[in-house]
């Protein structure tokens, strides 16, 4: 059986590639543009552009074997039905979710600052769900799309490594997933709780999952070849 070599130990492919995907977290205007909602809290959004070239990569690995690739992005309906008074109210800053900013509407589906940003634009075939939440099960069908296509195994990339990467990967391993997180394709606004999270998710022998570098998971995705059609 293929592996990746990984954190704690080696991470393991199914023979069959058909069964992983790639999930891309968030990799939305919003969050990693200036004028965003990001930096309207006050961070840093270089930090997190600095990732956009390895999921690239990965991106491009991934179309190139015809692997699934599924991305997330974090947003609310126009009449925030979906969005609890406690997450509008959080930051306490001049702006918050539904009001509007430099790119239109903060974290609403459908406006400019909610798009996936060009570099990672997803082809027509290739799926996007929108999330209300951190973790990217909650009130979606992401979970029930998976089964349905036989994915198993889970290489997680995007940001913020701490929030909606952490949650979603969490989700993930309590549903049965195999979960690896690519280290130098995850960011966060502050890097020690990159590092942070990256030591949680591998602690105690792998008890959230697996971290493993760009290069060591390209090489254990190179070994296999596919065998049937992937979702998205
Ligand atoms: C945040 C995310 N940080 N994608 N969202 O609010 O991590």
């Amino acid at each position: 059986m293929p592996n990746i070599s990984a954190l704690p130990y080696d991470y393991s492919l199914p023979d069959n590639l058909s069964q992983i995907a790639l999930i891309i977290i968030d990799m939305q205007r919003d969050f990693l543009e200036p004028g965003g909602f990001g930096e309207i809290l006050g961070n840093d959004v270089s930090q997190l552009q600095s990732i956009i070239p390895a999921v690239q990569t990965l991106q491009t690995a991934f179309r190139e074997k015809g692997l699934s690739i599924i991305q997330t992005k974090e947003g609310h309906s126009p009449n925030l039905y979906d969005c609890p008074p406690s997450k509008r109210a959080r930051g306490n800053g001049k702006l918050t979710i539904g009001d509007v900013g430099p790119m239109g509407r903060i974290l609403i589906l459908g406006e400019p600052g909610n798009e996936i940003i060009g570099p990672l634009a997803p082809l027509d075939r290739e799926v996007v769900i929108a999330k209300p939440g951190k973790g990217a099960f909650y009130h979606t069908k992401l979970d029930k799309m998976l089964r349905s296509h036989k994915i198993t195994h889970l290489i997680f990339t995007g940001v913020t490594t701490e929030v909606c990467v952490q949650s979603t990967m969490r989700e993930a391993n309590d549903r049965g997933y195999e979960c690896l997180l690519v280290e130098d394709a995850t960011a966060s606004y502050f890097p020690t709780l990159k590092q942070a999270t990256l030591e949680m998710i591998r602690a105690q022998g792998g008890i959230i999952g697996w971290t493993a570098t760009l290069k060591d998971t390209l090489a254990g995705i190179h070994q296999t070849e596919t065998s049937s059609a992937p979702a998205g």
